[in-house]
């Protein structure tokens, strides 16, 4: 008798119609024998990876993607729930018959002579319970190896699934690379994800945000756990005390630099986790513990250096796990990969992400593609915390919520409670980045950093956030940050970047009840002085202005807040209508 995966198999192998089938099972010499294929096979007369500067970069493979497919699609991104209200106002809908449809006329003979991978996978650890087992299938190799590197493949997966038909289906193909078809398709109630047209990360590693927060975040919701955007760390005090915090950011916002983050306060030490996803149960003891379900960084590469993010840096020079890949970016003279900011000093004889040579004084352009990205184990991180592969994951103290403002939010703001906390993780607003298609530096509402993301109708989840509060022990405090306000001149008032663990100190002093806060409109707000700024040279000036909460600001943004909620017609939870009334109180908006 067929087991259902083969059943599955056997079903895809009709559909695509490919040359030849071929089944991963993630070992190294796999791994090796993947990487030399596509290093001979040629796309667009390119090959699909190019070895680079093995003295400096060692196990490394660059790969083009088609010009036209650089970011996530989210125009092309669809939850086809059973009605419309499911996938809810945060999500284009589409009735998943038709989906089905139309998807099955773009995968209809599309692997003709090519490979069909499959690909057997497993989100969290083999021997956690909360981990999830899938398969993927893909056409594209790069693909193939990526998901390597971002998740656990192998036998085990299948020896897991056995004969019952729960697992999660990606189904993927990169077909003719074109726009007009190109679509990302949802239907969190089978458990399948099927993508056409694109082979760039969040469209087409299904295990990552298709299946591991959109999929996912819906099975949390029935399941009774939450599937976040959140990176995870571990922050190490001199005493050897581990607080663990998630940290919400949209993409393209610092979550990974959070992640690896090199304390500048001494004594303290941050430990990785995760730098993408979340997932969240509730323990046995009653409080809320969090594993990371992936095992790579799919990171932004523009601005990463040794300056900024000295830690990645050693992630992606380390050659302990194989491959490394780097996408778009530009290569330099020595076969390096190259970005803008990852030195101070200039190369000349830049080759840009399009394979053009490049020059500075003339091409008005960027050389690496804005949202040219690293593709990295998370095995090869200095920082990686012992209590990566842990079953149970690691339990939560803290939340950090921030977006990119350049005005209005403060630099940290802790909620007076779990419910305030949901109220301002639900009416976060953050300014678009490189990491979608589209325009720049818009603000949009993003709750919890999780609009592109929620697999289901977002009222229901900010309530099921607040039902979550209700059931756990000794709830983790919830902050809001922003390392992103600017001056009158636009330039940025706080410098981010390692300077940002002075904030997060701070959180620990709070989460401690070291110390007291400062009452506003918003939430508690630092104490004077109880930022410690050893060693950095800001004024009480800026200081002040970096807390500063605006009278005129806030008005305009409960107006967003406003038309934002009013979006979701009447489902918004009861708890936050109310925590919004009381805001507006505040501020004496009638
Ligand atoms: O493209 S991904 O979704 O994988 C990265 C991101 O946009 O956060
Ligand atoms: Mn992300």
């Amino acid at each position: 008798m067929l087991t259902t995966m083969n059943v599955f198999i056997k079903n895809m192998q009709e559909l695509f119609q490919p040359n030849k089938t071929y089944i991963m099972d993630g070992s190294i010499e796999e791994a090796k024998k993947l990487v030399s294929i596509a290093q001979k096979m040629k796309i667009n007369g390119e090959p699909v990876l190019k070895k680079l500067n093995a003295m400096e970069y060692p196990n490394s493979y660059y790969h083009r993607s088609n010009p036209n497919d650089v970011a996530r699609t989210e125009h092309l991104t669809f939850v086809c729930t059973s009605s419309k209200e499911e996938a809810g106002p945060n999500n284009n809908w589409m009735d998943p018959d038709e989906a089905k449809k139309k998807m099955m006329n773009f995968f209809k003979g599309s692997m003709k002579g090519k490979t069909m991978y499959v690909i057997p996978f497993i989100m969290g650890t083999f021997e956690s319970k909360y981990a999830k087992n899938c398969i993927q299938i893909t056409d594209s190799i790069y693909v193939a190896l990526s998901m390597r590197i971002m998740t656990r493949i192998g036998s085990q997966v299948t020896t897991r699934i056995g004969n019952s038909s729960d697992f999660f289906k990606g189904i993927h193909s990169i077909g003719d690379v074109n726009p007009d078809r190109r679509f990302i398709m949802h239907f969190p109630q089978e458990n399948l994800v099927m993508s056409f047209g694109s082979g760039y990360g969040g469209n087409a590693l299904l295990g990552k945000k298709c299946y591991s927060l959109r999929i996912a975040s819906y099975l949390g919701y029935k399941e009774g756990w939450l599937a976040e955007h959140m990176a995870i760390i571990g922050v190490q005090s001199s005493s050897g005390k581990i607080t663990y915090f998630l940290g919400a950011f949209p993409s393209a916002c610092g979550k990974t630099n959070f992640a690896l983050l090199e304390p500048v306060l001494k004594g303290y030490k941050v430990w990785t986790i995760g730098d993408d996803i979340a997932w969240i149960n509730i323990g046995d003891d009653g409080r809320l513990y969090a594993i990371n379900p992936e095992t790579g960084f799919f990171g932004v590469a523009p601005g990463t250096s040794f300056k900024t993010n000295p830690i990645m840096m050693r992630t992606l020079k380390n050659n302990k796990f194989y491959p490394t890949l780097f996408t778009n970016t530009a290569i330099d003279s020595n076969n390096n990969p190259w970005w803008e900011g990852i030195s101070e000093k200039f190369q000349s004889d830049i080759i840009d992400w399009q394979g053009k040579k490049y020059n500075k004084d003339f091409d008005n352009r960027p050389a690496a593609h804005p949202n040219s990205r690293f593709t990295v184990s998370i095995h090869n991180c200095p920082t990686l915390s012992e209590m990566f592969n842990d079953p149970n994951g690691v339990p939560i103290s803290g939340i950090i919520f921030g977006g990119r403002r350049r005005d209005t939010v403060p630099l940290v703001c802790e909620a007076k409670d779990w419910k305030n906390g949901v109220f301002s993780a639900s009416i976060m607003g953050s300014e678009t980045t490189a990491a979608t298609s589209g325009s720049i530096g818009n603000i949009r509402r993003d709750p919890m950093a999780m609009f592109p993301f929620c697999g289901y109708n977002m009222a229901e989840y900010f309530q099921h956030w607040i039902d979550i509060g209700k059931k756990i022990k000794n709830p983790p405090k919830i902050f809001i940050v922003n390392w992103f306000r600017k001056d009158k001149y636009g330039k940025f008032m706080w410098p981010g970047f390692r300077d940002n663990f002075r904030v997060i100190k701070w959180m620990i002093d709070r989460i401690e009840n070291k110390i007291g806060f400062k009452e506003s409109e918003i939430g508690l707000l630092p104490q004077n002085n109880a930022i410690e700024l050893d060693g950095l040279n800001i004024s009480q000036r800026i200081m002040t202005k970096l807390f500063n909460v605006n009278k005129e600001e806030w008005v305009q943004e409960i107006k967003m807040i406003e038309e934002f909620y009013t979006k979701f017609e009447n489902k918004i939870p009861q708890d936050l209508k109310n925590c919004l009334a009381e805001l507006k109180i505040k501020f004496g908006i009638e």
